[in-house]
């Protein structure tokens, strides 16, 4: 596929965003990306709730590529539910909507391990396991997929989905989510600080690193459309791992890293996701590798969050 782009991105602000944002300026030049979010200093204001200024707001930029990240994470929308379904579902719908009328040729939606519920299996959950998640997040994510295979079928818009796990980086705060303890206690450890863990010492997840994520996500995007054979998304694997798992990581470089589990309810929501993905469809399809293991990644947090500290 050609470089030259010109791209929008929603939800700029988030933790994804803050490093995607960047990465997607150097590779097609700060004048093509476009990006905006409802919150912060931000060049474009832009609420994807509002069914009007969205449209608007395409008509105007006229973009080849919609990344649409502006999302209510699963901690949050189970507080918010209303809000989580009119973000998550309606904002995502009046894009697709806009890209459509706009005749943009690829939209990116990021789908999550949350779409799986608890009867998936835990390990190595492959793409094509049930979904029927417990939560509001989960519940919005999986018709977010079938509607990206609806518009796809329908209107021939190319509507990518890739289902993220835990995304861990030292270059943006998560914001709501279950996962988001993966990185609060690299932050906390640099800081010298006993970590109070929301999950139980056990309770493995599907964990992915920041550069890795966004790597993928670009490398996806930029697939040739006849690569791309599962038109309601991939599983996006990197590596498994527990609370005990990255406290361990920690501890074998800083040997006085303390934690206490004090699982509350994102614990629960955690019991009912996979554990590790089955990625192989994306390795298979578009040649996806994550680079990252548990201790590269950590080794680079305590570095980079040490480097930023000093
Ligand atoms: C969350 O924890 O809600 C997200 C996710 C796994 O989709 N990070």
């Amino acid at each position: 596929m050609q470089v030259q782009q010109r791209i929008l991105v929603t939800g700029c602000n988030g933790q994804i965003g803050q490093v995607l944002v960047p990465a997607l300026q150097q590779r097609y030049g700060k004048q093509n990306v476009f990006h905006s979010d409802v919150r912060g200093d931000v060049p474009i204001h832009l609420d994807v709730t509002d069914t009007t200024a969205l449209l608007k707001l395409v008509q105007e930029i006229r973009p080849t590529m919609i990344y649409h990240l502006a999302a209510v994470l699963s901690a949050t929308g189970e507080r918010d539910p209303v809000r989580a379904w009119q973000v998550n579902l309606n904002g995502y719908f009046n894009v697709l909507e806009a890209a459509v009328a706009c005749k943009v040729e690829r939209v990116f939606f990021p789908s999550t391990i949350a779409v799986y519920g608890p009867d998936a299996p835990r390990e190595a959950t492959p793409d094509d396991a049930p979904t029927r998640p417990t939560t509001i997040y989960g519940i919005a994510k999986a018709a977010g997929e079938n509607l990206a295979a609806w518009y796809r079928k329908k209107h021939g818009l190319d509507v990518r989905v890739l289902r993220y796990p835990g995304i861990i980086g030292w270059e943006s705060a998560p914001g709501g989510g279950t996962t988001d303890y993966a990185v609060e206690i690299y932050h906390a450890a640099v800081d010298g600080q006993r970590f109070r863990c929301p999950l139980s010492a056990q309770r493995a997840l599907p964990m992915l690193a920041m550069a890795d994520a966004v790597r993928g996500t670009i490398e996806y995007m930029e697939a040739d459309a006849e690569k791309i054979l599962q038109p309601s998304g991939y599983n996006l694997g990197g590596f498994s791992g527990a609370p005990a798992d990255f406290a361990g990581a920690i501890q074998q470089r800083m040997p006085d890293f303390a934690i206490d589990y004090v699982p509350d309810h994102r614990d629960a929501i955690a019991a009912s996701w996979p554990e590790g993905l089955n990625d192989s469809a994306a390795r298979r399809d578009w040649g996806w590798q994550p680079q990252y293991d548990l201790q590269a990644l950590t080794a680079a947090m305590l570095g980079h969050i040490g480097a930023a500290r000093a």
